[in-house]
């Protein structure tokens, strides 16, 4: 007997969903809305279609270095896969980086790039990680504001001609640590005239690039973060050959694994500073934020892949006499993923809209501040939801989520590098704190909860809006208590407390939204969501405390 199971499909992955259609309705004006959806569409076209269906035939692609060629030149080439390819192409042609420094929509430009990312990102093997990095590069080298390289270099990073589009790197992470960047080893020296760095590079992004940006230590500067220097690297030099930089070898890491990540050595590579002699951090902090945020849009578009597959499956797969998506408990199950995904997507998508703002000039110190606090939180947030939500979607198909060539246990090994690299949850619960310390409290993002909870009035809705304010009370008088307390309760509590902030944050995003697209749609979905987010929890806050972490640690 013949033992058939149909595979899931994809449709236009725009169309299909409703939950980013009906968000731009609302968040765009009109006119930019109509000027944006014919691109969305063909983006959501090729996600489902032309690009799913050679992602899968090129499932078993991986990228492979060679590091000598026939002559004994050492060439370090890295062949991309073919999705790779194609998805460099189609980057530069529909504006993935190019659209939110075109300006066109103004401060809506970036919930433009990001729409368009959001649909292209899980059809394209995470090539989402160079244009994070771009995106960034262009930001901080702005940010910077040095005219040389911005010349040189921010024009071929946001330009829609592939033949003169440039992918950046950041080349951050070294062996002594990826969080605690203080203890870069790398030094930069002065040779006749110009900087050369020397160092090794352990975890660099994106080495297929034609440029980077990097932290290195100028000769006699002090120790930490303070003593390090933004630096511009082109990795070629004019005969194509690797600029003083060896590419020791591709990391073999659990998922990603188009993405070329490697280890380097600098070996007198020529460099440029970017931004003085000092303060590293501080200027490439500008790109961090970019690529949380591109994090937070990597999460969504996962989850949403997850989910949509599951859905279509779910159609198809007949059990105990019905389809799955007549079953009770299997539809309960997908409500809650999609629940999760909405409460990211929103948190995410205000993120984007704040930054839309700030580059346009349009952001108030209020909403600067937000950005600044809002931008790890979501991507703290959105990372770990995106590691159980895609573990939930595979589950979801049975034992063909366990199966490789399905297609699908690749998006759960995906997802786990979410809450790892860009800073992992922890790092970016305490740099929550340091952005709320300097934005003085809470108050600030209580009194836009409280605005974007105004307009409720649906009588579940209102009660949501309780919730969220009580979880964000709790939240402050948790803070005030523990800085009482002392460091180590702070730090303790860092991720319950910056993991609060981020689901009440989203669920009166949520809310705001169902009660929008009560009155504007006749829509209840949004309003479903926020309840079952509701019921998922949003404080995460509880009575314990550094001692009981001490305690439960230890082992033996
Ligand atoms: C799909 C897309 C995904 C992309 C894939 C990428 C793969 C690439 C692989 C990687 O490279 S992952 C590398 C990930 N590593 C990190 O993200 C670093 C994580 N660690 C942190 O973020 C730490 O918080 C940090 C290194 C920044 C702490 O370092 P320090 O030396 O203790 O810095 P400090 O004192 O907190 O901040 C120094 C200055 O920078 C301060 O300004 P001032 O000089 O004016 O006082 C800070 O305010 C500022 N700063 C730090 N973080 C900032 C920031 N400003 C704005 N935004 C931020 N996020």
């Amino acid at each position: 007997m013949p033992f058939l199971q149909k595979p899931p499909e994809l449709g236009n992955q725009y169309e299909d969903d409703f939950a980013l259609r009906s968000y731009l309705s609302r968040v765009l004006p009109v006119d930019v809305l109509a000027d944006v959806q014919p691109a969305l569409m063909h983006m959501g076209e090729r996600a489902g279609g032309e690009l799913y269906r050679l992602q899968l035939v090129d499932r078993e692609n991986e990228p492979v270095l060679t590091q000598w060629d026939a002559w004994g030149n050492r060439v370090d080439h890295i062949e991309v896969t073919p999705v790779w390819k194609r998805a460099e192409r189609l980057a530069a042609e529909q504006g993935l980086v190019a659209a939110a420094y075109e300006r066109k929509h103004a401060a809506f430009s970036r919930v433009h790039q990001f729409a368009l990312a959001y649909l292209f990102t899980a059809s394209t093997d995470l090539y989402s990680c160079p244009l994070a990095m771009t995106d960034g590069a262009a930001r901080a080298l702005l940010a910077a504001g040095n005219e040389r390289l911005i010349g040189r270099a921010v024009a071929r990073l946001t330009s829609r001609d592939p033949r003169r589009f440039w992918t950046s790197g950041q080349w951050m992470t070294e062996t002594a640590g990826g969080s605690d960047v203080g203890l870069t080893e790398t030094a930069a020296r002065q040779e006749n005239g110009a900087w050369r760095l020397y160092g090794r590079k352990w975890f660099t992004s994106a080495i297929t690039s034609q440029m980077a940006l990097t932290l290195a230590r100028p000769e006699g500067n002090p120790a930490g973060g303070r003593g390090l220097a933004l630096f511009y690297v082109e990795t070629r030099d004019q005969q194509g050959r690797p600029n003083r930089i060896l590419v020791n070898r591709l990391k073999d890491k659990l998922g990603t694994r188009k993405v070329p990540t490697a280890e380097l050595t600098l070996d007198g590579t020529p460099a440029e500073l970017v931004a003085g002699s000092s303060d590293g951090v501080r200027h490439i902090a500008p790109m961090l934020n970019v690529t949380r945020t591109w994090n937070s849009v990597s999460a969504c578009a996962l989850m949403r892949r997850g989910l949509a597959l599951a859905r279509d499956f779910a159609r198809k797969r007949v059990v105990f006499g019905a389809p799955l998506a007549e079953k009770p408990l299997h539809l309960d199950t997908l409500a809650g993923l999609q629940a999760e995904l909405c409460g990211a997507f929103h948190l995410t998508f205000f993120v984007v809209e704040l930054l839309g703002r700030s580059d346009a000039g349009q952001a108030s110190e209020q909403q600067e501040q937000l950005l600044r606090t809002l931008t790890p939180v979501a991507k703290l947030l959105t990372g770990r939801q995106a590691v159980q939500v895609l573990s939930e979607a595979i589950e979801s198909f049975g034992g063909a989520g366990y199966v490789e060539d399905t297609g699908l246990p690749v998006l759960l090994r995906d997802a786990q590098v979410l809450p790892i690299w860009e800073g992992t949850t922890n790092v970016l619960s305490l740099d929550a704190l340091k952005a709320l310390e300097a934005a003085g409290g809470l108050a600030a993002l209580r009194r836009e909860t409280g605005y974007l909870l105004q307009g409720v009035r649906e009588p579940d809705l209102v009660r949501i809006s309780a919730r969220v304010e009580k979880a964000l009370e709790q939240a402050e008088a948790w803070l005030a208590q523990a800085m009482k307390d002392g460091p180590a309760q702070v730090e303790a509590g860092a991720r319950r407390f910056a993991m609060t902030l981020g689901r009440a944050v989203s669920l009166a995003l949520v809310a705001r939204h169902a009660q929008w697209s009560l009155e504007h749609e006749r829509d209840a979905r949004t309003l479903a969501a926020a309840r079952r987010y509701a019921a998922h929890g949003v404080s995460l806050l509880a009575a314990v405390d550094a001692d009981d972490s001490r305690l439960l640690a230890r082992d033996g």
